[in-house]
């Protein structure tokens, strides 16, 4: 403790850090803001690249090592190594896209794909304003061989299979109240293949910006789907526009999670460190954290973009239906009502090349 650290400065002549390793990432910065985040938006392309950092992740089984068989890496960057396998999982449908929109980024570069796919994320979600700094980490190995089908959750799964698949993959770090700050995430997201009529359908909201609409909207009693009925893994939403899936609704509704679910009703703060906390996890998943650099923030590679804001937390008059009570210890928060006007939420614009 106390030990004086002495920052380098990099190569490019103004960036300083303290790991030499960090230098190369404020390059990779600059070019995913350029040349995939249109800028710095948290539109689609931020919202797929933290999906992918997790159907990347969780693809690492103890359970089936125990047996013999090979489990997965975790967060090895299988995803994109063995694209053609491994996008053709039915869990990662849709993921091929922004694999080969990160591509030419990734190519000029000389990070490893693990590296890349969480860095990418961090980066993409500084976008979003109301978002937890993450931490980034580099030095991670790259998998020789594809994951193994059947590990990453599908919205139609139980909590129960869902519960048990998450604490397998992390040795039980993630234990159900964790998979709860897990999904914090859905707060910036849209599904496009749950019912492909509708691409694009969000999650919340407000699918641009990381809040706690998502812990509110999902309690609310569901009256319409976004687009036709009957998809494998939806059920009726309360937000017109948006799309509900089954398994948020199972888990924000099961005993042994409803309250902590609704402990981040109007809870911005709890949202931001749950998040950052499980990321941490997730992101190093199957990685010997002895072997990562970890990009603190005083390697400087600022990469967050907005401080705590006051987001909106509603309870929209518009809606047809009413707070589902699932936590039986205490009740739901009183929110202020939107006055706004009856609203249904546009989809998000698929993803592109900037
Ligand atoms: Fe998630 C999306 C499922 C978890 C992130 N997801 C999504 C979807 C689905 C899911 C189905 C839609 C897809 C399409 O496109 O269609 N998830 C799921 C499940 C789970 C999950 C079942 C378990 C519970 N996630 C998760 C996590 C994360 C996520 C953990 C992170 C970390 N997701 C996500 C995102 C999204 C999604 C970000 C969006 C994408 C877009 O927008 O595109
Ligand atoms: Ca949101």
């Amino acid at each position: 403790y106390g030990a004086l650290t002495r920052r380098i400065i990099c190569l490019d002549g103004t960036n300083g850090a303290i790991n030499a390793e960090c230098c190369q990432l404020f390059a990779l910065r600059d070019d995913l803001q350029a040349n995939l985040f249109h800028g710095g938006l948290c539109t689609a392309e931020a919202h797929e690249s933290l999906r992918l950092t997790f159907n990347d992740a969780i693809a690492i089984s103890p359970a089936l090592e125990a047996q013999g068989e090979f489990g997965g890496g975790g967060a090895d960057g299988s995803i994109a190594l063995f694209a053609d396998i491994e996008t053709s999982y039915h869990p990662n449908i849709g993921l091929d896209e922004i694999i080969q929109l990160q591509q030419p980024i990734l190519a000029r570069h000389n990070v490893s794909v693990a590296d890349f796919i969480q860095f990418a994320a961090a980066v993409g979600l500084s976008n979003c304003p109301g978002a937890p700094q993450l931490t980034a980490f580099v030095g991670r190995a790259d998998a020789t061989q594809p994951a193994p089908d059947g590990l990453v959750p599908e919205p139609f799964h139980t909590s129960d299979q869902i519960f048990s698949r998450l604490s397998d993959a992390s040795n039980g770090a993630f234990g159900v109240i964790q998979t709860v700050w897990l999904l914090a995430a859905h707060t910036v997201a849209a599904a496009n293949d749950v019912d492909p009529t509708v691409p694009g359908s969000p999650l919340d909201s407000t699918p641009s910006l990381f809040d706690t609409q998502f812990f509110i909207e999902t309690l609310i009693r569901g009256t319409s789907f976004p687009g036709t009925g009957g998809n494998q893994g939806e059920v009726l939403s309360a937000v017109k526009g948006t799309l509900r899936l089954q398994s948020d609704q199972s888990i924000a509704r099961d005993s042994r999670t409803a309250c902590e679910w609704q402990s981040f009703v109007n809870n911005q703060a709890k949202a931001q460190t749950a998040f950052k906390s499980v990321f941490q996890t997730l992101s190093t998943l199957g990685q010997n954290l002895g072997h990562l650099v970890n990009l603190g923030k005083r390697d400087n590679v600022n990469f967050h973009r907005y401080r705590f804001r006051h987001l909106r937390r509603v309870l929209p008059t518009s809606l047809p239906g009413s707070v589902q009570q699932a936590c039986a210890q205490s009740p739901f928060p009183s929110l202020p009502t939107d006055p706004g006007p009856p609203t249904t939420v546009a989809p998000v614009e698929a993803a592109r090349p900037a």
